[in-house]
């Protein structure tokens, strides 16, 4: 019953300050208390919101590279979070990590899927809930933000040689695009769905929940995956709708209930193969008056996929 908190401030994959500031206002709100407490986990945590300073070159020595925005910087941040990640899953612990805008998962995921394929001699699935796909490269991407591509980079679509902008990744880091399904989808740019057509990525849209209901919709995604298969689930908050997320960079409304994501978190649960959770775009310093429910959300998403339940 040991799990590893990383807390990660960093807002560098996208454009927007203030998601640096998610990691404390979950903490602030309970929700490591409430591991401890409610939960009975051993919380492993150094109690320090990590912003990597030290590695992230100045502006200025950190111009554009493939069209990506800030290379080095994700690069350098990531892949020190993957270090850290990587540490927690090989003692065995769940690994969970509080973002951060979403490019921190190529460092959680390749952290735990290193860290699982040493362990267990295991691949992992990766669940990626959220409105967007975040499959972008840095090729078809609009916006050069790294957090529409960390997909592309963690399943090998990406690759860049250089090991200051994710040259770092290796093969034994990466996910299968076979292993990974999408939950949530409504606002996937065109050069992304051309990549999940042509790769046959599997992805349940709003769509699809709206048609098969999320209890289907969770049969089919956990049946994609299989029994026995450790999952990492990534989850950006954006996923719900706006009227129970409103704090987040890019908010799409026609989203999921705050039940629907707590639901999402607890069949995930259930397998009793989750091995890390990533919280990520919570962003309180946007919409002020809807941040503390957005970060009530967020902790909410945590316990269900920590195994709280209602009765
Ligand atoms: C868009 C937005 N697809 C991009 N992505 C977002 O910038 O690549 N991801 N907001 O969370
Ligand atoms: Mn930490
Ligand atoms: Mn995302
Ligand atoms: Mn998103």
């Amino acid at each position: 019953n040991d799990i590893g908190v990383v807390a990660v401030g960093f807002s560098g994959g996208q454009c927007k300050p203030g998601v640096d500031a998610a990691p404390m206002a979950l903490i602030e709100a309970g929700l490591i208390t409430q591991l401890k407490t409610e939960l009975e986990f051993n919380v492993h945590h150094d109690d320090t919101v990590h912003s990597y300073a030290e590695h992230i070159p100045p502006v200025a020595e950190d111009p554009d590279h493939r069209n990506m925005k800030r290379p080095r910087a994700v690069s350098a941040v990531t892949q020190q979070l993957a270090n850290q990640v990587y540490e927690h899953a090989s003692a065995g612990r769940f690994v969970l990590t509080l973002g951060g805008d979403h490019s921190i998962a190529i460092g959680t995921v390749a952290g735990v899927a290193k860290a699982t394929r040493e362990r267990l001699g295991r691949e992992i699935a990766l669940i990626w809930v959220d409105a967007h796909a975040d499959i972008n490269t840095p090729e078809s991407s609009d916006s050069g933000n790294i957090h529409g591509m960390p997909v592309a980079f963690l399943t090998g679509l990406a690759k860049e040689e250089r090991k200051d902008v994710f040259g770092w990744l290796e093969k034994d880091m990466l996910v299968s695009k076979s292993k990974l399904v999408y939950i949530g989808l409504r606002d996937v740019d065109r050069g992304e769905k051309k990549i999940l057509r042509e790769h046959g990525i599997r992805a349940f849209s709003m769509h699809d929940i709206d048609r098969h209901g999320i209890g289907k919709i969770m049969d089919m995604a956990l049946g994609w995956i299989g029994t026995d298969t450790p999952i990492h689930l990534s989850f950006d908050v954006d996923a719900l709708d706006p009227m129970w997320a409103p704090s987040t960079g890019t908010p799409v409304r026609g989203g999921l209930t705050l039940r629907e994501g707590d639901f999402i978190a607890e069949c995930v649960h259930a397998t009793g193969s989750l091995v890390a959770l990533d919280l990520v775009e919570v962003n309180p310093s946007l919409e002020i008056e809807g941040a503390s429910e957005t970060v009530r959300a967020g902790c909410s998403i945590v316990r269900c996929a920590l195994g709280d339940t209602l009765l």
